[in-house]
């Protein structure tokens, strides 16, 4: 099969060990959003691009910047460079960057017109760009570790395509659940074919991995979160060809065992989950991805190997667990406490693992 073709040549498979729940040397680490602002070295090539978005869709420059955290950290991933909001860009809703304000759309979805015109990008085409620094970064990676591939879920670009830009409410996605349940579930079912073929598009190309970040499905209860996401990202993960997948649902931590069952491969937990409790509760069925809270990398450094330390040792010796934050790292991360904290989880998880149980 394909992935063991990707994971025979691979010089660094500790990901894949750890998601498929088989014994590791050491606890793999990445970083969510590792490629970004805290590095220097990111935004000086940000700069050279002149924009995010010109960065994002230069496959060259793309994989110069989703290769920066590993030149400078033993980083156990990589993770393609680019957007969640990259699919409702190609779905024609004009994806811009208001200098400050984060991103926003030209055309939200706004009245039904719109919202039954909608269909999902063909990504050969439209998201070619991707495609391409999927496979120019998995050339350049050489085998070194494994990369990994994402997208929004359904729900969380549905927020984004209705609102028009990032909310502290949502109050619009509320409005239309509301008052058109049946236009909500149009748009999640758009999103579900677009992202089902995104995701196996990027697989074809060379992801070996993929994870699906649903930033704002925490933001439903717990009826809405299966209706609105649960079942949408379920369609997804039975439809996708060959690789191992994430599912990290901000908030999601009420939902462990609805999550875990979805079929994915491993749950990624935010910070305000305890690990030894999502061990017991789902660590029998999925592997476990988290969970420092990333607001710790804005410390200075000395502080750092104690929260590791606290977080490897309430997931425990068992196999089945890739460190990572809670949440993406912060423009406010400190570059030498990253270093002690990459340092600190490999060194304390190789004694964790010979420690007798
Ligand atoms: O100015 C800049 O350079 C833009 C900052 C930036 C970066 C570095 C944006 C705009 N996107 C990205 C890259 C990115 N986004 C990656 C690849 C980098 C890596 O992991 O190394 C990934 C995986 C994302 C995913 C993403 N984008 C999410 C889901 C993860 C999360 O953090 O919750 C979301 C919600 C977005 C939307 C988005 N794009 C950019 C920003 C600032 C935002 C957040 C907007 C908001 O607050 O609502």
């Amino acid at each position: 099969m394909e992935v063991h073709l990707h994971q025979a040549r691979l010089k660094n498979d500790l990901l894949l060990r750890a998601l498929a729940r088989q014994p590791t040397e050491y606890t793999p680490i990445w970083l969510m959003r590792q490629a970004g602002r805290y590095l220097p070295e990111y935004n000086a090539t940000r700069a050279k691009a002149g924009s995010f978005l010109k960065l994002a869709k230069s496959p060259a420059l793309a994989t110069e910047v989703a290769l920066q955290p590993l030149e400078r950290y033993p980083l156990d991933a990589a993770i393609l460079f680019s957007d969640i909001l990259t699919v409702p860009d190609a779905m024609g809703l004009g994806l811009y960057f208001a200098e400050g304000e984060g991103p926003r759309f030209e055309r939200p979805l706004r009245d039904e017109a719109s919202i039954l015109r909608l269909a999902a990008p063909d990504p050969a085409a439209e998201l070619r760009y991707v495609l391409d620094a999927v496979r120019e970064t998995r050339r350049a990676l050489a085998g070194r570790v494994p990369l990994i591939g994402f997208s929004g879920s359904p729900y969380t670009l549905a927020c984004y395509m209705i609102e028009g830009s990032g909310s502290n409410d949502w109050r619009a996605v509320k409005d239309l659940r509301t008052s058109r349940p049946d236009l909500l579930h149009r748009i999640l079912e758009v999103n579900t074919r677009a992202v089902t073929d995104y995701l196996n598009a990027q697989i074809e190309a060379g992801a070996q991995v993929v994870m699906l970040f649903d930033t704002w499905g925490g933001t439903l209860g717990t009826a809405g979160y299966e209706e609105f996401s649960l079942a949408y990202m379920r369609k997804i993960i039975a439809g996708l060809r060959g690789a191992p997948s994430i599912v990290f649902t901000k908030g999601g931590g009420a939902w462990l065992e609805d999550i875990a069952a979805s079929g994915c491969t491993a749950v990624g937990l935010d910070w305000t989950v305890d690990p030894a409790q999502a061990r017991r509760r789902i660590g029998g069925k999925v592997a476990l991805q988290g969970n420092l809270d990333p607001a710790a990398l804005t410390l200075p450094p000395e502080n750092i190997r104690a929260h590791a330390r606290r977080v490897l040792d309430a997931f425990g010796a068992a196999p089945g667990h890739i460190f990572n934050l809670g949440h993406g790292i912060s423009p406010q991360a400190r570059l030498e406490t990253v270093a002690a904290l990459v340092d600190e989880v490999r060194t304390y998880s190789r004694n964790l693992r010979r420690a007798p149980a």
